[in-house]
């Protein structure tokens, strides 16, 4: 690692001498996902749920070529503030943290930091997937190909019906990715807590999460897990509702050219203007409550290890 400029956190670097759980965090949600300031206030809500719950958070970025393996609170502040932001993948982590630059990991680059930091468990709002329209665009979501390849327990809300969700769905069977929805039988759609399409897996309490999760370590199994979490129902949009305003952002992300990385941070703006703020109400609660699962997953995960 002697080659790898890459800096813990105070907080997580006192953890990990101590053995105490640890919780990963993506950064691209704070640049791309939310508008300034309420990414900042839910970057540090977050942060401060899993310290509740006696878990440590490691949001992860790259910030002057250096991969951080947590923020200090002026540093999250700052990302949060920062403009244009490089958004980073498995494509580009390398290529940032070379030319000394600065940018926010996404699921793919957040998972491939966290396992070279030891941590297992990741939390976020929602995954990329495959996109509509992807067998004339190729859109499938490098994060897709990352949960295949590296073994970190990925709990998000399910795929945003943004995405085409059966392909999604389907690519991740194809790669061999557990998909474990929590406590129903219903693949969740972000926003809203259910969808049409029956999840593959489902399990209905943390310590099986952790445990399927030693098994695959157990078994050599290269890759990790998706473990969808429906967003709480007090706080979730109807799905019929939100179908017509996807299909408006959509058409604008069509008329607009808007091509590749931009699309998903497209969408989710337009999104949030077409609800009048309501998609980041419900992000906001289904991000914590994403964190609160994770943090006892690696609970569970660092009790057995004991
Ligand atoms: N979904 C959200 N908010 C986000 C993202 C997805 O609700 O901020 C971000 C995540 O960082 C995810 C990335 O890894 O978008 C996927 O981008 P793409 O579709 O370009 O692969
Ligand atoms: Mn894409």
């Amino acid at each position: 690692m002697t080659n790898i400029p890459l800096l813990h956190s105070a907080e997580v670097a006192a953890a990990k001498t101590a053995g105490r759980p640890i919780v990963a965090l993506e950064s691209t949600i704070i640049t791309h996902g939310m508008p300034y300031p309420q990414n900042l206030e839910v970057a540090r809500q977050v942060e401060d749920d899993l310290r509740g719950e006696g878990v440590t958070p490691a949001t992860i970025a790259v910030m002057n070529g250096t991969l951080h393996i947590g923020l200090e609170p002026h540093q999250l502040e700052a990302l949060a503030q920062a403009k244009s932001v490089a958004k980073l993948s498995r494509a580009d982590i390398a290529a940032c943290m070379a030319t000394g630059g600065t940018g926010a990991t996404t699921v793919s680059a957040t998972m491939i930091a966290a396992h070279l930091a030891g941590i297992s468990v990741f939390a976020t709002g929602g995954i990329g997937g495959v996109h509509r329209g992807a067998e004339s665009s190729f859109d499938v979501s490098a994060d897709l190909l990352e949960l295949a390849q590296t073994p970190v327990t990925v709990v998000a809300a399910g795929a945003k019906a943004i995405l085409d969700v059966a392909k999604t769905l389907e690519v991740l069977e194809t790669q061999g990715v557990p998909v474990i929805t929590l406590g129903q039988d219903s693949f969740p759609a972000f926003w809203s807590a259910a969808s049409t399409f029956k999840s593959p897996l489902r399990m209905d309490n943390a310590d099986d999460i952790a445990a399927a999760h030693q098994m695959r370590v157990d078994l050599g199994l290269p890759g990790g897990q998706l473990v969808a979490n429906p967003i709480p129902s007090q706080d979730e949009i109807p799905a019929a509702e939100l179908a017509p305003i996807i299909a408006t952002a959509q058409a604008d992300a069509e008329q607009h050219g808007i091509k590749g990385k931009a699309v998903t941070p497209y969408l989710l703006q337009r999104i949030y203007e077409l609800t009048e703020g309501r998609s980041l109400t419900a992000n906001i609660a289904l991000v914590r409550n994403n964190a609160r699962l994770a943090g006892a997953i690696a609970q569970a995960l660092s009790a057995n290890a004991r």
